[in-house]
C-alpha cells in the first residue's frame, strides 16, 4: 500500500471514523486514499473551522479529534486551532501534507516550516523523514495526544512519503499507564481534610479530561465538601448538590468568590490557578492551605506553593480521599451565600435580557444537548446562567478565549453525537470570524440550533472601555453587521429575528423544535454587560455589580 493509504489504516486502528479538513496540493495523495476508504472526511471551508471541528469532536466525546490541512496556508490556518487545543489541553491529532523530501528548505511552492511552527503550541510534532518511520509516529502521535495530560499532536507527511510503497503491520494499542498511588501524600492529604473548618473543591478540566466525573461527584457526596468550578469544570458539580457555589473568578459567582477568599484549605483538583479565576495572585485564598492533585507535573507549585501534590489519575485517586470533616457551620455558610448570591431574572424591560433567555433556553432544551459557544459577553452569560450535566456538553475556548470557535466546534459535537441537540450560542462579532462554516452544516444537513446574541458590538471589549477606558469606544461598533436572517436563508438555514421580551418563548420553541439547523437571531440592548465582574489586578472579593 502506499503511505497515504497507510495513515488512513492507522486511523481507523485507532477508531477514527470521521475527521475534519481541507484539501490542497502537498495533501492530494491522502485526500485520494480517502476517496476509497470507510473513514468519513468532512469538508470543511476554512482549516481554523476543520480544527475547530475535531476540538468539538473531542470535547464532547472525550476521543481524539482529528483535522487534516494541506502545506503552507493550509496548515498556518490551523494553527490557531491547535493553540486553543494546547491551552485547554484537548487530544487533537493534525495531519498536514508538506513538500516533496528533496524540496525541502528550498523555498518551494506552498513550503513552509510548519514543525517550527507548531512547536510551541503543540505537545509534541513530527515531521515524517521516512516511510518506514511514518506508522510508529502516527500511532505515537495517538499516544501522546491522549496520555496523561492531554493536547494537540501535529504530524507534517511531505508527499513523497505519502506516495511511496510500504508494508502495513498491525500494531498492538498500548494500554494507558498510570502513575503508582503516592500513599504518604494520599495520608497527608486526608489529614489536612479531616481537619479543616472550612475545606473548599477548586475542580477544573482536568477531572472530565480524566474521565473521573463520576468519582468525583461520589467524593462530594462523601465529603459533603462546598465546591467551585473553573469555566472548563462546569457540568462536574451536580447542579442539586447543596454546596455548589458555581464557576469562580472574573465573572464568576459572588458566591464562588466569597468563599474562596475565606476557606482555610483548598483542594484543587485539576485546576491550574489561571489568572481569570485567582485575580490577584497574591490575594486569592489567602488564608488556606492547599492540596494540589494533577496528572501533569508541571501545574504543581508553578503558581501557587502546594502543602501536598500529589500526581494521578483522578478515576484511582479520587476515592482515597473520602473523609467526612465536620463542617457544618461552614456548610450552612455555604449555603447561606449560594442563596443570598443567587442569580436574578426579574428583569423590568420590555426588550431581551440575555441572561433570562439563556436560562429558558437551559431549562427547555432535551436532556442530550451540548451548548458551544464564542467569546465574550455571551460566552459568560453562558457559563453563568445555563446549567450543565457533564463538561462534555458545555464547550467554551477557555485558555485561548479564540472568537470563531463556537459555530465550528458545535459542528464537531453534531458529527460526534448525532443525536444530540447541538447548540452554538454566539455574539455577533465572534460568529462572523468562522461564519463560513454554514456552508458545513448545509453541506451535511447537520441540525445545529444557533443562537447569536446581537449587540452590534464588541461586546466585552466595549464594556472595558467602559469602564476602564473612560469610554473611548475604539473600534467596537458593529453597527453594519449583515441581515443575519438573509444571510442564514443564504445557506438553506431557516432563521428568526427577535428584539421583545414576549417573543423568547416562541422564538426558543421555534429553535428546539426545528427538524433541521436554525438561526435565532436576538436582537439586544448594547449597553448591557456582564456581573459582577472582578477588575483588573484586584481581589476576588472586589467584585463590580451591575444592577437590573
Ligand atoms: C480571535 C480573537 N480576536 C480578538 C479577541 C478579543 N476579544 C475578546 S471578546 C471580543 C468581543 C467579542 O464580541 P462578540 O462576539 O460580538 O461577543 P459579545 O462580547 O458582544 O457578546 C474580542 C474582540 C479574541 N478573544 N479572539
Amino acid at each position: 500500500m502506499t503511505g497515504a493509504e497507510l495513515v488512513l489504516k492507522v486511523l481507523q486502528q485507532h477508531g477514527i471514523q470521521h475527521i475534519f479538513g481541507y484539501p490542497g496540493g502537498a495533501i492530494m495523495p491522502i485526500y485520494d486514499a480517502l476517496y476509497d476508504s470507510d473513514v468519513e472526511h468532512f469538508l470543511c471551508r476554512h482549516e481554523q473551522g476543520a480544527a475547530f471541528s475535531a476540538i468539538g469532536y473531542a470535547r464532547s466525546t472525550g476521543k481524539v479529534g482529528v483535522c487534516m490541512a494541506t502545506s503552507g496556508p493550509g496548515a498556518t490556518n490551523l494553527v490557531t486551532g491547535l493553540a486553543d487545543a494546547m491551552m485547554d489541553s484537548i487530544p487533537v491529532v493534525a495531519i498536514t501534507g508538506q513538500v516533496f523530501s528533496g524540496l525541502i528548505g528550498t523555498d518551494a511552492f506552498q513550503e513552509m516550516d510548519v514543525l517550527g511552527m507548531s512547536l510551541s503550541i503543540t505537545k509534541q510534532s513530527f515531521l515524517v523523514q521516512s516511510l518506514d518511520e511514518l506508522a510508529d509516529i502516527l500511532h505515537q502521535a495517538f499516544e501522546v495526544a491522549q496520555s496523561g495530560r492531554p493536547g494537540p499532536v501535529l504530524v507534517d507527511i511531505p508527499k513523497d512519503i505519502q506516495i511511496g510503497a510500504v508494508d502495513f503491520e498491525p500494531y498492538p494499542i498500548a494500554q494507558k499507564q498510570y502513575p503508582l498511588l503516592e500513599t504518604n501524600a494520599i495520608a497527608k492529604a486526608r489529614d489536612l481534610i479531616g481537619s479543616a473548618q472550612k475545606p473548599l473543591f477548586y475542580i477544573g478540566g482536568g477531572v472530565g479530561m480524566a474521565d473521573a466525573i463520576e468519582e468525583m461527584q461520589d467524593l462530594l457526596n462523601a465529603t459533603q465538601i462546598p465546591a467551585i468550578s473553573t469555566l472548563k469544570a462546569l457540568g462536574t458539580v451536580p447542579a442539586d448538590y447543596p454546596y455548589n457555589l458555581g464557576l469562580v473568578g472574573m465573572h464568576g459567582n459572588q458566591a464562588a468568590n466569597h468563599a474562596v477568599q475565606e476557606c482555610d484549605l483548598l483542594i484543587c483538583t485539576g485546576a491550574r490557578f489561571d489568572d481569570r479565576v485567582t485575580g490577584k495572585l497574591d490575594s486569592f485564598a489567602p488564608n488556606a492551605k492547599i492540596i494540589h492533585l494533577d496528572i501533569d507535573p508541571a501545574e504543581i507549585h508553578k503558581l501557587r506553593q502546594a502543602d501536598v501534590s500529589i500526581l494521578a489519575d483522578f478515576k484511582q485517586l479520587l476515592p482515597e480521599l473520602a473523609v467526612t470533616p465536620s463542617i457544618s457551620t461552614w456548610q450552612q455558610h455555604a449555603a447561606d451565600l449560594k442563596t443570598q448570591y443567587a442569580w436574578r431574572y426579574d428583569f423590568p424591560g420590555e426588550t431581551i435580557y440575555a441572561p433570562k433567555l439563556l436560562n429558558l433556553l437551559s431549562q427547555r432544551l432535551p436532556f442530550d444537548h451540548a451548548v458551544s459557544c464564542d467569546v465574550g459577553q455571551h460566552q459568560m452569560w453562558v457559563a453563568q446562567h445555563m446549567l450543565f450535566s457533564s463538561p462534555r456538553n458545555h464547550l467554551s475556548s477557555g485558555g485561548a478565549g479564540t472568537m470563531g470557535f463556537g459555530l465550528p466546534a458545535a459542528i464537531g459535537v453534531q458529527v460526534a453525537r448525532p443525536d444530540c441537540t447541538s447548540v452554538v450560542v454566539s455574539g455577533d462579532g465572534s460568529f462572523m470570524m468562522n461564519v463560513q462554516e454554514l456552508g458545513t452544516i448545509k453541506r451535511f444537513k447537520l441540525p445545529v440550533k444557533i443562537v447569536l446574541l446581537d449587540n452590534q458590538r464588541l461586546g466585552m471589549v466595549k464594556q472595558w472601555q467602559e469602564l476602564f477606558f473612560e469610554e473611548r469606544y475604539s473600534e467596537t461598533n458593529l453597527s453594519d453587521n449583515p441581515d443575519f436572517v438573509t444571510l442564514a436563508k443564504a445557506f438553506d438555514i431557516p432563521a428568526l429575528s427577535i428584539n421583545q421580551a414576549d417573543q423568547i418563548e416562541d422564538g426558543i420553541d421555534q429553535l428546539i423544535n426545528s427538524k433541521g439547523p436554525f438561526l435565532l437571531h436576538v436582537q439586544i440592548d448594547e449597553k448591557e454587560n456582564v456581573w459582577p465582574l472582578v477588575p483588573p489586578g484586584k481581589a476576588n472579593n472586589d467584585m463590580l455589580e451591575g444592577e437590573l
